[in-house]
């Protein structure tokens, strides 16, 4: 059977899955991993990875010298270093479309709760404080606003899509205009900032995208502006961020995501005015399963000879 490696622990549906098919590796359950992974390195033909797992980098491959193929859960795959897989002729597979849907729904959730500070209101009730102090605070609102959308690809075009049914304007910057598209594109991120209110981030990380929202963007955004991230932390100068929220330079903000997960800095949890969910964008058991299940797919695909199901477009596969 063929040899498959998972450095970290991922769902049981992959991990099940995967063991009836292939001979699966669980890294991080050998008391020594370095030396079970030289062990068994040379014989490793797929990697299972996820944005959770061990980076899937350079110094992993080298140890893998017979490694075809790197199945990575999650639509984004900044955990793997896909250049140098490329160089290697190592192809990577991601879960691309199955999530979609899920993470717009999730991101309009999270503009509301943020604009209309619905967690705030639930604490306040649970509290007793309606009791006590009478009605909760009137809150911003979405209604008139505009919304600016940083990454318009497939779920940055369903979440437009989503808004353009609530009757708010979009734009949009990504690295290119697109054609025959319904909004207005910026070729510069801080001017799409400053004409707009809320700046949604659902960009792929990595280095081409590393802090592009810094304090200049966020001041672009200005006093009543509203951040909502459901890409990666890694897109946001999160240091920036915090000072921009503590001197109330932006309105506030509806978090995702964050630069070194699952550390969430203090100060942001300290903040009464914004809104903090543990990476959660894809996450129902409907849609997680779909995802799992591509990751089996894909490596299924592969060592049948059919080739990869989702390739990404930066390793070595040709259709
Ligand atoms: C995570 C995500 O990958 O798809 C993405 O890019 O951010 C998420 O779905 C998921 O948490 C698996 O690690």
């Amino acid at each position: 059977m063929t040899d498959i490696l998972m450095t970290g622990p991922m769902t049981p549906l992959v991990i099940t899955a995967l063991s009836e098919r292939f001979t699966l590796h669980r890294l991080w359950e050998a008391p020594d991993p370095q030396a079970r992974l030289a062990e068994i390195g040379p014989a490793i033909r797929g990697l299972a990875s996820s944005a959770l797992s061990a980076p899937a980098d350079e110094a992993l491959f080298a140890k893998l010298p017979a490694l075809e193929i790197v199945s990575s859960l999650g639509v984004g795959y900044d955990n793997v270093e896909v250049a140098a897989a490329a160089a290697r002729g190592i192809v990577v597979t991601n879960t691309p479309d199955v999530l979609t849907d899920e993470v717009a729904d999730l991101t309009i959730g999270l503009l509301l709760a943020t604009l209309r500070r619905l967690p705030q209101a639930d604490r306040f009730l649970r509290a007793g404080r309606w009791l006590e102090e009478g009605h909760f605070s009137l809150t911003p609102t979405l209604r008139g606003r505009r919304v600016g959308i940083l990454g318009y690809g497939r779920i940055g075009k369903a979440i437009a899509h989503r808004l353009d049914a609530f009757g708010v304007e979009v734009v949009y910057h990504g690295r290119n205009r697109q054609e025959g598209v319904p909004h207005a594109y910026f070729g510069d991120l801080a001017e799409m900032a400053s004409a707009v209110d809320v700046l949604v981030a659902v960009t792929p990380g990595g280095p081409g995208t590393d802090k592009i929202i810094d304090a200049r963007v966020l001041d672009a955004l200005g006093p009543d502006g509203v951040l909502i991230n459901v890409a990666r932390g890694s897109v946001v100068d999160e240091e920036a961020l915090i000072a921009a929220l503590r001197d109330g330079r932006i309105l506030s903000a509806g978090l995702d995501v964050y630069a070194d997960e699952p550390n969430v800095p203090q100060a942001l949890i300290d903040m009464e005015h914004v809104v903090l969910l543990p990476h959660v964008g894809s996450g129902s058991q409907k849609t997680r399963d779909a995802m799992a299940q591509l990751v089996v797919d894909n490596l299924v695909s592969w060592f049948e000879g059919r080739g990869p199901l989702t390739p990404v477009p930066e390793t070595p596969y040709r259709a």
